[in-house]
């Protein structure tokens, strides 16, 4: 699976007056031509991400190395080296891919341009096959087949939110620093220009050099793990797609590592407290407390108390009990407070797990926890099972959440992940009598997810819609138009407007999309003349509230130069969230 390249600037690439005009006066292009751009003012809209990194790009050939430079940099790209195929390029995107593949697609220069794929053997993480909680299938997962569905949508939630941004504290035995799938991090306080190691408590915060977490047992700046369970719950969350182990629910956020159980995975309440308090303060708005004690502690009641914007996410307890009869409670599960969600543990079936606390009003929700594949110490991966193994699935979805909206409210987090949950008779024990489902959450809160189709992006056939396209005399467009379209499912657009009239100078593209798309639409314009060579000019206009408009228009002076064909191209990028879709003429 291929690793993104994570969180990225973009910028727009092209279309100023000032640089058309730049552009078409460059002595490289040649200067026949004067073209006037005018652009449909549009307001400005949010740049979508993309993770593609580099373009294989194939120019016209005859381009001089000058030409060759313009069109790179129209595109707003950067050579990167040249291949033993004539006039084929590979080029880096200083800015937004998707915008420079739409750009370099647009421009008559370029015969063909693709995202240069990258190809690995087996690269799939190997447990993810076995991680029936992302994805059931029915899957083989030791020895018993569960029931296709009873998952918490993870995979498909992962089309559109995978953590990036979002520090999960994780309240355990610690975690294995130096596990290749683990993304740790610690006090952004304590980290840079030596501050890991000058033995001085730079953020003032009680501890020093705390920069990978804190070990509450041993009281020291290492926070490791000698017993596995806080690295097989961290993985859970946040184990990176990287072709190692398993893939985390969030897995491009990050665990801060907070010891507070020993290595046979007990601990004294207030070590946990002070870990509470300690995530709290660093405003991390995600803890996970796989762990459980029959005896209350206000110390951690406190500490939970005290970080209101902190949701805390904990386990039910492994002892099969009806937490409802008096006197059963496990805490912090059991604690009355806003911002506490307890986890008990449901099955491949959607039932509950044997030894799986339930009942009302203290557990809030399943999630699954039997024959849950993570890391572990050593560098591998193990199977475990446990409420401990349920809890961080719901941190992993509130990272997610988090990741999409971080402005949520505790309040709005905890109601988008409690609301959205998939019902099931045999979880009646809990509040919500149902087990978590990521993508429903991300719904929940107002972030569209896409139905989920395995992988292997699918060519999807856009309708392309030219309206009236104005026939003309001399010279006509030298080709006919066709739309072509690669999108996943659920990603549409559609130009309602084409207008090409040489005898008026223009070409005109509109249309609509889908309004929570974000991106632009690039137009060029070129003239091949008879006696050889080509001029053009583009420019790109924003795709705003689900509208985009845009026209090129040749100056007087181009009109004369009847001698030639006129070839106009547009590329419709349009992006949202991860989803994106190209539509191009020419
Ligand atoms: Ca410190
Ligand atoms: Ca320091
Ligand atoms: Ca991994």
């Amino acid at each position: 699976m291929i690793e993104n390249g994570g969180t990225r600037l973009v910028h727009p690439i092209i279309a100023s007056k000032e640089r058309i005009l730049m552009r078409s006066s460059a002595a490289a292009r040649g200067a026949v031509l004067t073209l006037l751009c005018l652009l449909v003012p549009m307001p400005a809209a949010a740049m979508a991400l993309s993770p593609d990194d580099r373009i294989v790009i194939r120019q016209e050939p005859g381009l001089t190395a000058a030409e060759q430079r313009d069109v790179r940099e129209d595109a707003g790209v950067q050579l990167v080296s040249t291949l033993p195929i004539p006039d084929v390029q590979v080029v880096d995107p200083i800015g937004s891919p998707t915008l420079s593949l739409a750009a370099l697609r647009a421009d008559p220069d370029v015969r063909w341009a693709e995202i240069d794929g990258v190809s690995e053997a087996a690269a799939i993480d190997p447990g993810v096959g076995q991680q029936w909680a992302l994805s059931n299938t029915g899957q083989d997962v030791r020895g018993l087949h569960g029931l296709a569905g009873a998952d918490l949508s993870g995979l498909r939630a992962r089309q559109v939110a995978a953590g990036a941004g979002v520090t999960v504290g994780v309240v355990d035995t610690g975690a294995q620093l130096d596990h290749p799938d683990l993304r740790l991090t610690g006090n952004p306080g304590e980290r840079g220009n030596g501050r890991e190691t000058n033995g001085i408590d730079d953020d003032r915060n009680g501890r020093v050099d705390d920069w990978r977490g804190w070990d509450f047992v041993g009281a020291d700046n290492a926070p490791d793990d000698a017993n596995g369970h806080g690295t097989h719950v961290s993985g859970t969350i946040a184990a990176g797609e990287n072709g190692v182990g398993i893939v985390g629910v969030a897995p491009e956020a990050q665990v801060l590592p907070l010891r507070a159980l020993d290595d046979h995975a007990k601990g004294y309440n207030s070590s946990i407290a002070a870990a509470f308090a300690y995530a709290g303060d660093l405003g991390l708005r995600v803890v996970n407390a796989s762990l459980e004690s029959g005896s209350t502690s206000l110390a951690q009641y406190d500490a939970i108390a005290s970080h209101p914007n902190t949701l805390y996410v904990v386990a039910a307890g492994n002892d099969g009990q009806d937490l409802s009869v008096l006197g059963a409670l496990t805490y912090p599960c059991g604690m009355a407070l806003d911002n506490v969600i307890c986890v008990a543990a449901s099955d491949q079936f959607d039932e509950r797990a044997g030894f799986s606390n339930y009942g009302t009003p203290s557990v809030d929700l399943f999630a699954p926890g039997a024959a849950i594949l993570s890391d572990w110490t050593g560098g591998g991966t193990q199977f475990s099972s446990g409420t401990s193994m349920a809890a961080p699935q719901v941190a992993g979805v509130a990272a997610l959440l988090l990741s999409r909206k971080p402005s949520l409210s505790t309040a709005a987090l905890r109601q988008a992940i409690l609301g959205s949950v998939d019902r099931r008779a045999a979880l009646s024990g809990s509040v919500t009598g149902g087990r978590v489902n990521a993508a429903a959450a991300l719904e929940a809160a107002g972030i569209a997810v896409p139905a989920y189709v395995p992988p292997a992006s699918v060519p999807v056939p856009l309708p392309v819609t030219p309206a009236p396209v104005n026939t003309v005399k001399v010279p006509t467009p030298s080709t006919g138009v066709k739309g072509t379209a690669t999108a996943r499912p659920s990603a549409s657009l559609r130009v309602t407007r084409v207008v090409r009239s040489v005898r008026k100078r223009t070409v005109s593209v509109s249309g609509t999309i889908d309004k929570r798309a974000t991106g632009k639409v690039s137009l060029s314009l070129g003239l091949h003349l008879r006696g050889g060579g080509y001029r053009t000019v583009k420019a790109s206009v924003r795709i705003a509230k689900g509208r985009f408009s845009g026209t090129l228009r040749l100056s007087s002076s181009a009109i004369k130069a009847r001698s030639g064909t006129l070839t106009a191209k547009f590329a419709a990028t349009a992006a949202f969230g991860e989803t994106r879709a190209t539509a191009s003429m020419r």
